[in-house]
């Protein structure tokens, strides 16, 4: 087939890249459905996806990763700079040189006897000023049909690079052999490209995601003035009409693609409270005309974590997987061809399909310990599927933001919630931020890591650099800034329960985000930031709730602070003469507080 760009440079490094591959075929990938459904049809036949009941899930398929490639994996993902020093202390570096060097034998005949898709794709709405185009190269359908659901793919997105710009980021993907020793997730930000080998999942090789919209994209903010952010954005829509926008960054499966949907409690709803979902994981935020800051969802779709979703914890997420989606890991029921992951229900299929595609009894194999869905498995749904999708999805502008919260999980330390003195401090809060590990990455789940604005994995560049990136826009924004908070909905009580209710109750919390950012209430200045008054989160319906229950989330365990301070101390130690003197500022001004 052939190419279906006039644009030099993407044919020229296309040509390159089918001479290094040499697949049989190669594919140009026009987004259409008479296309799309070719593919789907070919991936049925070779068995790779696995057609769902038509009736219950139309236009679904299931998908089985190999056991040993289920995560993003951090510690074979690569930030090749030139320069050692502007991959920074959080990054795997290695010389760019080298790494090809490395890295073309692996690429040289890997396609030989397979098809080689040419994705275009456009991050952002077509025809935003925003949005960035893409090209990916990859021998999986797979991630041809998953690529369709999360980017604006085909012919379209050449439209928006024109015939001569040479602005597209370069992706080439093979699963190769699928294999872990040799696995590389590398990223040349000087170059624009990104070369992705032997994984064949998600993160790891929807090269638009993580790897373009992320770490290529945080470098062409940090260069041409913008901000690439691991940020859901949801619009809050009061009774008299008004929607507020807010972007939160907490790390993966902490949280982002439940509260872009929340809905929220009854005492809301009734009063007319609604929330809007513009984006679950990713934003790109710009300076607008009228100086405050703007926020694209640079995906079109939802990569979701399935394990934990259900009608009562997410019903809009469960809802946009009914139909055109794309489930990964999760358990099959094999009476009729559905799917099932836990805390869907409480019935798990008895002739199930475990995720790794062994025939079990569920019930039984649960009972023994077992999980049916693997706890990183996902639903890959188009955004339009939503119930609660923005009016300004595909807002070439975006939305203009009022507030960004960060948040982890913290067991103790972290407080429900807080706000920062100012975005310089806010700039600190983030910097500082520490979580749970969780299953979304390979490695021990647990474990409290320093995760910096949940871009700890994300970043492109030199955290220190970054940080200073982040005040260099704090300036330009000067009061038109959004104001920035911290919460946590995942402190525990002595048994190691959660004690806040969470989902669709931080709509409890947001309320008192939008009355702080419009200067309808006030807060209790203490050693970390303004609190609020306990009685000022609204606890109307929330059973077993106390003012007392709310003091206690709020409380700052001041000898907890003054360890966390020796934390984050070591912390930046890491970042040598690269970390912000504002920053070394803020935390000599946190211990000053704390006496
Ligand atoms: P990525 O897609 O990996 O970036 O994850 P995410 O940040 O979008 O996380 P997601 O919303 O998918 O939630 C991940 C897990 O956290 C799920 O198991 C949820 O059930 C759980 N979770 C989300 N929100 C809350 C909450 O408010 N309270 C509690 N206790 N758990 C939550
Ligand atoms: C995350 O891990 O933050 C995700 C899933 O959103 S992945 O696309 O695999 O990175
Ligand atoms: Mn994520």
């Amino acid at each position: 087939m052939s190419s279906l760009t006039k644009n030099p440079n993407v044919n020229k490094w296309v040509e390159e890249m089918i001479a290094l591959t040499k697949p049989d075929k190669v594919v140009w990938v026009d987004g259409s459905e008479k296309q799309l459904d070719e593919f789907r049809a070919e991936a049925i036949a070779t068995g790779e996806m696995i057609k769902l009941n038509e009736e219950k899930l139309p236009g679904c398929l299931y998908h089985r990763t190999l056991p040993n490639d289920v995560a993003r994996v951090e510690d074979r993902t690569f930030i090749c700079s030139r320069s050692k020093d502007d991959a920074g202390p959080t990054n795997n570096w290695c010389d760019p040189k080298e790494m090809y060097a490395k890295l073309t034998p692996m690429y040289d005949g890997v396609m030989k006897g397979r098809t080689m898709y040419v994705i275009p794709y456009s991050m952002g709405p077509i025809g935003s000023p925003l949005a960035k185009v893409g090209v990916e190269l990859t021998d999986s359908i797979y991630v041809v049909l998953n690529m369709a659901i999360m980017t604006r793919m085909g012919a379209d997105a050449f439209k928006n690079l024109g015939d001569t710009s040479n602005d597209f980021v370069r992706g080439l993907h093979s699963k190769a052999n699928v294999d872990p020793e040799n696995r590389y997730i590398v990223h040349f930000p000087e170059d624009n490209t990104i070369w992705s080998i032997n994984s064949a999942y998600g993160g790891n090789v929807l090269l638009g995601k993580k790897c373009f919209a992320l770490r290529i994209a945080s470098y062409q903010g940090k260069n041409e003035g913008w901000m690439a952010e691991h940020m859901l954005i949801l619009g809050l829509e009061k009774p008299n009409g008004e929607i507020k926008y807010i972007t939160a960054a907490f790390p993966s499966a902490c949280g982002k693609t439940n509260l872009a949907m929340l809905i929220p409690p009854e005492g809301y709803t009734k009063k007319g409270y609604k929330v809007w979902t513009v984006g679950d994981d990713i934003a790109w935020l710009k300076q607008g005309e009228d100086g405050r800051l703007y926020a694209i969802n640079p995906e079109n779709g939802f990569f979701g974590v399935a394990p934990g979703t259900n009608a009562h914890s997410n019903y809009n997420a469960l809802a946009s997987t009914r139909k055109n989606t794309i489930f990964t890991n999760v358990a099959i029921n094999n009476d009729d061809m559905t799917v099932w992951w836990e805390k869907l229900d409480n019935n798990p299929p008895v002739n199930a399909t475990e995720w790794k595609g062994e025939k079990v009894n569920g019930p039984e194999y649960i009972a023994a310990g077992n999980k049916l869905a693997h706890p990183n498995s996902r639903f890959t749904a188009p955004a339009i599927n939503c119930p609660c999708i923005s009016s300004e999805f595909n807002n070439p502008a975006g939305v203009p933001i009022s507030a960004i919260i960060f948040g982890g999980r913290r067991a103790k330390t972290a407080p429900l919630v807080y706000q920062s003195f100012n975005w310089q401090h806010g700039t600190f809060v983030g910097s500082i931020m520490a979580s749970e590990t969780t299953a979304a990455a390979t490695g021990a789940v647990g474990v409290v890591r320093r995760d910096p604005m949940a871009m700890l994995p994300f970043c492109g560049y030199h955290m220190g650099d970054y940080w200073a990136h982040w005040l260099e826009m704090g300036k330009k924004l000067g009061d038109k800034a959004p104001k920035i908070f911290n919460v946590n909905w995942f402190r525990t009580d002595d048994e190691g329960n959660f004690v806040w209710p969470g989902f669709g109750d931080n709509m409890r919390v947001l309320d008192w985000i939008i009355d702080r950012c419009e200067d309808k209430v006030d807060a209790v200045e203490t050693a970390i930031g303004y609190e609020p008054k306990p009685e000022d989160i609204n606890i109307e319906g929330l059973d077993g709730f106390t003012t007392e229950t709310i003091a206690d989330l709020l409380t700052v365990d001041k000898d907890l602070w003054k360890e966390e301070t020796k934390g984050i101390h070591e912390f930046y130690a890491k970042f040598g003469d690269k970390l912000p003197k504002e920053l070394e500022g803020e935390l000599e001004a946190l211990e000053k507080r704390l006496g």
